[in-house]
């Protein structure tokens, strides 16, 4: 497919290295909130090629002590008139309903657990045993980039992740192409069946899958469409907000760094910014949600987890050329 020469030797193992270029960012072909397609051109880089494992967040939390979001008992004045279930430390777990329901409704499906964290993806009573290949899950943003520091890393921008799940494929609907499934091959973990109560892949995969199940892109990167989401650095905005360079150029690595333009005033919890994720996520469904593409992208309140989200790192181009003698050790 590409051939791809990275500039030396990956600064950590397991990660793939994305060549920079020129692409054509967005999709004018399904949901709003991902026109305008616009050029864009982003630097290389090095990335982790496949979403952080439980196994790899364990390292971290054990060599720092690091507590999670979900792990804290969140401020009451951040949420007022809240119940108080939910000031007590926990995420949002996914349970599938006994049957079709309003689609509208995300809250037939999403509960907030107390309890639920990345050691206990489904609740207190579960375990994340047998989950170290699995992608970490219930980690808010402010978890990922704590990661991502420890390990000598930084989260994508929303361009980068873009350009990296296109795998060289520019324009294409897929990081693999412009077919859902090729000659009837699955190509990612999305929701198979009617969502959110019918799976045609009954205990073949109901929510995550170890990282590496699916083949990866041109880029040689692992699960950039479904699993789970991933978190970037960029605050979400849309369109019209969007940055734009100066009408004569195509924005270089372009970033969204103001949490204020990510508000939306008059929502509950619209004092809280939210961030891009990309990438879709095991429970994206062709009734409910396609977004298991490169162009799409969601917005998320940076102090939300959830069980179908987690992250990936990058180690920028020019940074990775220069021995780092004093970077922490990174989990291999
Ligand atoms: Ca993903
Ligand atoms: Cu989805």
């Amino acid at each position: 497919m590409n051939t791809v020469t990275s500039p030396g030797r990956a600064p950590a193992k397991n990660m793939a290295w994305v060549p920079g270029g020129g692409f054509a960012m967005g999709s004018a072909d399904f949901y709003p909130e991902e026109r305008p397609v616009r050029r864009v051109e982003v630097d290389g880089f090095w990335m982790d090629d496949h979403p952080v494992t439980v196994a790899e967040f364990r390292r971290f939390v054990r060599a720092t002590g690091y507590v999670t979001v979900a792990e804290r008992p969140p401020d009451p004045a951040q949420y007022p008139g809240a119940d108080p279930d939910l000031l007590r430390p926990g995420s949002l777990v996914f349970r599938a309903t006994a049957g079709p329901v309003d689609l509208r409704d995300v809250s037939q499906w999403w509960r907030y657990e107390p309890g639920a964290q990345w050691r206990h993806p489904q609740g207190p009573g579960s375990t994340a045993g047998g989950l170290d290949q699995h992608p970490v899950t219930h980690v808010a943003a402010e978890d990922a980039e704590a990661y991502a520091a420890w390990a000598g890393k930084e989260l994508p921008t929303e361009a980068e992740w873009e350009f990296a799940a296109r795998g060289g494929l520019d324009g294409a609907v897929f990081c693999w192409g412009d077919e859902f499934a090729p000659r009837g091959r699955v190509m990612a973990n999305t929701w198979q069946g009617q969502f959110p109560w019918q799976r045609d892949t009954p205990g073949k995969w109901d929510r995550t899958t170890p990282v590496r199940r699916f083949p990866a892109n041109g880029y040689r990167l692992y699960d950039m469409a479904g699993n789970v989401w991933e978190w970037t650095s960029d605050y979400f905005v849309t369109g019209a907000a969007a940055p734009a360079g100066p009408a004569c150029c195509t924005p270089r690595n372009p970033r969204v760094t103001s949490a204020e333009a990510s508000l939306v005033p008059g929502e509950p919890g619209a004092h809280i910014p939210r961030r891009v994720i990309k990438g879709g996520s095991h429970l994206c469904a062709p009734n409910y949600c396609l977004r298991y593409r490169p162009a799409a992208r969601q917005s998320e309140a940076v102090d939300t987890s959830t069980s179908h989200l987690g992250f990936r790192c990058i180690v920028r181009g020019a940074a990775s050329q220069l021995p780092n003698p004093t970077a922490p050790r990174a989990p291999s």
